[in-house]
């Protein structure tokens, strides 16, 4: 089966191909207008800007073909902007430029208290019979990342809807016009069951009502990749003791990347994170062993991908410099779904506090407004200052610890690092956390150099104090010894998420075992079916 796929050159859509292709499907791409009209199936894949979306379609001159074949019920597979292209416009465009229009409504930014973007593995409530379902179980969680959700005037389209503090709409479908909220390609199993549908039935067409509810938002377990080139030159997955990665004077060497995120992936986890642990004096666009590493990992692995390492302007050595937007615009082509912005981060929230200007052209500012907030985090890799007042640190935020420091000092503050901890800075976790945000950044991995491969459990004080002052995601990071620390991670703090790489690694606790805990307690996770 032939799927054209429309592709407007934001964001990733490699795992799109990839899991058409491991279908057996075969790929052409939108090049000319005609094409749209030539396809037999249409998969419109989005991810990032609406506005920047919708201004490349207008300038491709895509929106009256687009137009044509959906007002003849030609069959259309829409995901993430691909379907709120149906609509007729959104909050999020203040460009005027036309939207598709074939569905009424509007795309509306999210009210809510929770975080936004909502991000992770959530349920859907089947509203009507339909083929792309046929073989899915009603409490299938499917993976979405999105900041803002259509609102549809004429619900008969309205295929799931899906809670997230309120009930929105996650799908939508009339006739051969379907489109989800939510990434099938990003979801594992299910999701791919869900492409494949769209591929291979032959009538898609919807059904009758059905009222079929599913569950709530999972919190995420994510397995961290720490990667670098070891003393001969292998690239391999290693670890760290508070950031030192070297075990009597050698490199550690725990395995290999794309072998290592093949296997998490099929122990259920949710998300891989990749980082390029020396990415920060490496350049990584000659770095193409983790372009390699992306690429491989993108076939098989059908979760969120991130990368990060070495995300910052760069000259190199023939004077040419390239933009920290080039830098990720390799790696989201390669198959990553996130950059994440360590060193870079801090000089650029240092910047902005200063002087109290967004200068527009900041690594974090450039790559969210094309690709969107969700694409954007934001590592920190802090360290505990301990000080007997708030008054010896006037300048940061500090906070009273329950776990004195060495003199015992009753409170303490977050300190930044850069360039793999090795430097320390005048900033706060929290000021760049928050700093950060403002600027555009969608998530923030919050690691913790003094709980760093110790195995005693997550940094909750650290985590409340940068959750509490931010409204965007926050992965709780670092310390993780067993399957009670995920547990004392969520009640105790409103994490999203929890990642973890020594445990995983060294097969002290498999991911699964983690998930089954966390369910026996009453946390909201994605089991593998
Ligand atoms: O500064 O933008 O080039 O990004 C560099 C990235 O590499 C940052 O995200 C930084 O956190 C990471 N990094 C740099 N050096 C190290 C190191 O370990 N020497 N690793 C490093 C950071 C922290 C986590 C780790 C958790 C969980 N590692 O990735 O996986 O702490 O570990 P645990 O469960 O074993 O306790 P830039």
């Amino acid at each position: 089966m032939r799927i054209t796929l429309l592709d407007y050159g934001a964001g990733n859509v490699r795992s799109v191909v990839n899991a058409i292709e491991k279908l057996g499907g075969t790929i052409k791409p939108v090049i000319k207008p005609s094409d749209i009209l030539d396809a037999e199936k249409l998969l419109f894949p989005g991810v990032g800007n609406y506005e920047n979306m919708i201004r490349i379609l207008n300038e491709k001159k895509y929106i009256n073909p687009l137009r044509e074949y959906l007002n003849a019920d030609q069959p259309f597979f829409g995901i993430c902007l691909g379907m709120q292209a149906l609509f007729e416009g959104s909050q999020e465009d203040f460009s005027g430029h036309e939207s598709l229009g074939v569905f009424k409504g509007m795309v509306k930014r999210f009210t809510t208290k929770f975080a936004v973007p909502h991000m992770g593995w959530n349920g859907v409530s089947l509203k009507k019979d339909s083929p792309v379902f046929k073989g899915i179980k009603a409490d299938t969680k499917f993976y979405f990342v999105h900041s803002y959700h259509i609102v549809p005037e004429d619900e008969s389209v309205i295929l799931t809807t899906t809670n997230y503090d309120y009930e929105f709409v996650s799908s939508v479908q009339k006739g051969n016009i379907i489109g989800t909220q939510f990434h099938p390609e990003k979801s594992g199993d299910a999701g791919i069951r869900l492409l494949e549908n769209f591929v291979f039935q032959k009538d898609l067409r919807d059904g009758k009502p059905v009222d079929i509810k599913g569950k709530g938002l999972s919190k995420r377990i994510i397995a961290c990749l720490d990667v670098r080139a070891n003393d001969q030159g292998d690239l391999v997955v290693t670890k760290g003791d508070q950031y030192d990665v070297r075990h009597k004077g050698n490199v550690r060497n725990l395995g290999k990347p794309v072998a290592l995120a093949r296997r998490y992936y099929e122990e259920g986890a949710d998300e891989i994170t990749f980082l390029n642990i020396t990415g920060f004096r490496d350049f990584p666009l000659e770095d193409m062993p983790m372009i390699d590493v992306l690429e491989k990992t993108s076939k098989n692995v059908f979760v969120p991908l991130t990368i990060g390492g070495g995300i910052r302007e760069y000259t190199d050595s023939n004077g040419k410099t390239y933009t920290a937007l080039d830098v990720a615009a390799r790696y989201f082509r390669s198959g990553a779904d996130k950059i994440s912005i360590g060193s870079d981060a801090v000089y650029i929230a240092e910047e902005y506090l200063k002087t109290g200007r967004k200068s527009g052209t900041s690594s974090i500012e450039q790559i969210s407004k094309v690709y969107g907030n969700q694409a954007v985090v934001i590592s920190i890799d802090p360290k505990r200052v301990y000080v007997h007042s708030p008054d010896d640190a006037k300048k940061h935020h500090v906070i009273k610890t329950r776990f004195p420091g060495p003199d015992n000092e009753i409170y303490c503050w977050y300190q930044c690092t850069v360039r793999g901890g090795r430097t320390t800075r005048e900033l706060d976790a929290v000021s760049l956390a928050r700093a950060c945000e403002d600027l555009g950044a969608g998530e923030i991995l919050l690691n913790c150099i003094d709980k760093d491969g110790t195995n005693s459990g997550f940094d909750l004080e650290l985590i409340n104090a940068v959750k509490n002052a931010v409204s965007i995601p926050v992965i709780a990071s670092s310390g993780a010894g067993c399957e009670d620390h995920f547990l004392q991670v969520f009640e105790n703090t409103s994490a999203e998420a929890a990642l973890a790489a020594g445990i995983f690694h060294r097969k002290e606790v498999p991911i699964r075992d983690v998930k089954t805990y966390l369910a026996d307690n009453h946390i909201e996770v994605r089991l593998k079916t």
